[in-house]
């Protein structure tokens, strides 16, 4: 008799392995954790049907456009930034386990719980990257990285402030064609799509590997000519070896497709962005993490080590910036080749 994994594994509906039974399954594999965890990646893949609901019918419900308000970093808040934001605080705050929340669109941390009154884990993330192309119908994605609250830290956001080898799990949504749901706990890349006729995340992919390499690369090249040498020198040869560019303006989308595709994404510093425009702690930790686990990597491409691992990076804010270069192991590795060249 086969036992009923086996069984779910053989049956003519392979693709009816949920996220909420796929997150168990992992969690027997620490018995320690005791349910907390799982209640927090369920409480994110509600939010995230409830913010996809939101982004497919906002023409509809006139929640496109600005909100008339801008975030810490000074950037114009959309009304959905704001409304994804609520959903994710709200999921998350009926969750004990969650000790500190923050987001991209609040300058400080959210307090819940700290110390004895439980709240093992933090969580930050960025409701809804690239909300900005939301007005023209370009997907755009949310962004998690779960930490370990440490409660004899006494600020939040020092206690946020972990560098992205720390992160416990981390993943993106992306509201695309279809609602994809990638997950990483630090066993492999996994990959959900929203079955809206059961309105469930059902796994398509297990431990996801990224190609080596593919000749093609996705970076915003209207900034070319502030960019730094060793990147031009790259963006030269690229094209005297017949790469494609594929590049969308929304990062969960460009990674995403490179995640799958190959490729590498590169944000280098620009004079507007001197240090970078990608946040570290909710954009670039979470994709850096997903990037390894996959066979990837992620590195800051810049400055006098364009080599270290972004993950290494020990935060001095949670809402700091940071360069990046991500994707397909050689690809990575040409640029920085052009990066060290002399
Ligand atoms: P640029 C969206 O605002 C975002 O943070 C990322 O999703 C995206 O990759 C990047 O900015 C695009 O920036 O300067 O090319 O418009």
């Amino acid at each position: 008799m086969s036992s009923p994994i086996e069984a779910s594994r053989n049956s003519h509906f392979p693709n009816l392995m949920s996220l909420q039974s796929f997150i168990l399954r992992e969690e027997e594999r620490y018995p320690s954790a005791g349910g907390d965890f799982t209640w927090i990646l369920s409480a994110l893949s509600l939010a995230a049907k409830s913010i996809a609901a939101k982004v497919r019918t906002a023409r509809i419900e006139d929640v496109l456009g600005e909100q008339g308000g801008a975030n810490v970093h000074g950037e114009t808040q959309q009304k959905l930034d704001v409304i994804a934001n609520d959903i994710l605080m709200t999921c998350l705050g009926n969750r004990p386990s969650v000790a500190v929340v923050a987001s991209e669109e609040d300058e400080e941390p959210t307090i819940l719980r700290r110390g004895s009154q439980g709240g093992k884990y933090c969580v930050i993330f960025d409701p809804l990257d690239g909300s900005s192309n939301l007005d023209v119908c370009v997907s755009v994605g949310t962004v998690f990285s779960i930490l370990r609250n440490d409660p004899n830290i006494p600020g939040a956001a020092e206690t946020l402030q972990q560098p992205g080898t720390k992160q416990l799990a981390a993943g993106y949504i992306l509201y695309g064609s279809s609602t994809v749901f990638v997950l990483t706990t630090g066993n492999g890349v996994h990959m959900f799509v929203l079955d809206p006729a059961i309105g469930t995340f059902v796994l398509v992919k297990s431990n996801i590997q990224i190609p080596r390499a593919h000749r093609s690369y996705s970076v915003n090249e209207a900034y070319r000519h502030s960019f730094p040498a060793g990147i031009q020198r790259y963006l030269d040869w690229a094209h005297q070896h017949d790469y494609s560019s594929r590049y969308i303006g929304s990062m969960v989308s460009d990674v995403h497709r490179i995640l799958l595709q190959g490729g590498v994404f590169l944000y280098p510093p620009t004079k507007k962005n001197p240090t970078g425009k990608l946040r570290l702690m909710y954009e670039a930790n979470p994709m850096a993490f997903i990037m390894e686990q996959a066979g990837g990597r992620a590195v800051v491409g810049s400055g006098p080590e364009p080599d270290r691992r972004v993950l290494e990076i020990e935060p001095t804010g949670i809402h700091q910036r940071t360069s990046l270069v991500i994707g397909s192991p050689d690809e990575v590795a040409n640029v920085l080749t052009h990066l060290k060249a002399s």
